[in-house]
């Protein structure tokens, strides 16, 4: 995934021709398009080969089974287009291993959810965050999902993986985190849902976002 604008648009909307429009209208700010159950159970998964005209697709299906299931999962997810998968992490190394090992057939990336970014991911997940993190480094995963609401979570998971994997950031904005805090921390990427794809101009609120991103790496990024 090519690192230009650091944000990702999490495109949950429910119908087709909006989610295209809103992609259209936004490719330039964004780096890829994060696709979940809401926009895939509601339109088929089909979507992500659309999406994907216009950005590569994340898709953020929190993958979280027995390693033969995630195996069977990852390979529907990479035939449908998709450029990388998120997966959890606190399913073990074994299931994490299924669906890494899948990715590398494809030559696609995963992503592995460290700790969630509403409050309730605070409660179970934040404990075993920086052991998911250590597996994840030592699964040779792509990235790390951590928390925008929670910055200091972010500079706690970059100071484990290093430079060695990415970290893509949820948040920003109606969860209350704010972008540039977040790549101030390490992020490598901040993901954006409502704040661009319910804003009266989406492609306003991306370019807004977009431009705080790149005021606080002032050009270096
Ligand atoms: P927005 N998301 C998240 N927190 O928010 N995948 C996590 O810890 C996580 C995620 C997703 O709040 C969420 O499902 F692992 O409207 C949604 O698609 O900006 C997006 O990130 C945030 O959307």
């Amino acid at each position: 995934m090519e690192k230009n604008t650091h944000m990702i648009l999490a495109m949950d909307v429910t119908d087709r021709e909006e989610a295209l429009k809103i992609a259209e209208d936004v490719q330039e700010f964004v780096d890829a398009i994060k696709v979940g159950y809401p926009l895939i159970l509601a339109t088929g998964l089909d979507i992500i080969r659309d999406l994907a005209e216009f950005a590569p697709v994340i898709a953020d299906f929190k993958v979280a089974d027995i390693p033969n299931t995630n195996r069977l999962i990852c390979e529907q997810v990479f035939e449908a287009g998709a450029d990388a998968v998120i997966v959890q992490g606190f399913t073990g190394r074994d299931s994490l291993d299924a669906c890494i090992e899948i990715a590398s057939e494809y030559g696609k990336d995963v992503f592995v959810v460290s700790e969630m970014s509403h409050p309730g991911g605070a409660e179970f997940m934040q404990p075993i965050a920086e052991a998911i993190a250590k597996m994840a480094l030592e699964a040779r995963a792509f990235g790390l999902v951590a928390p925008a609401t929670r910055p200091e979570r972010v500079k706690e998971i970059r100071k484990i993986i290093r430079d060695r994997l990415t970290i893509i950031s949820p948040g920003v904005g109606a969860q209350g985190g704010k972008a540039s805090d977040v790549i101030a921390a390490g992020a490598d990427w901040v993901i954006v849902g409502r704040s661009i794809y319910k804003a009266e101009s989406p492609k306003e609120a991306a370019r807004e976002i977009a431009e705080e991103i790149q005021a606080e790496l002032g050009g270096k990024n």
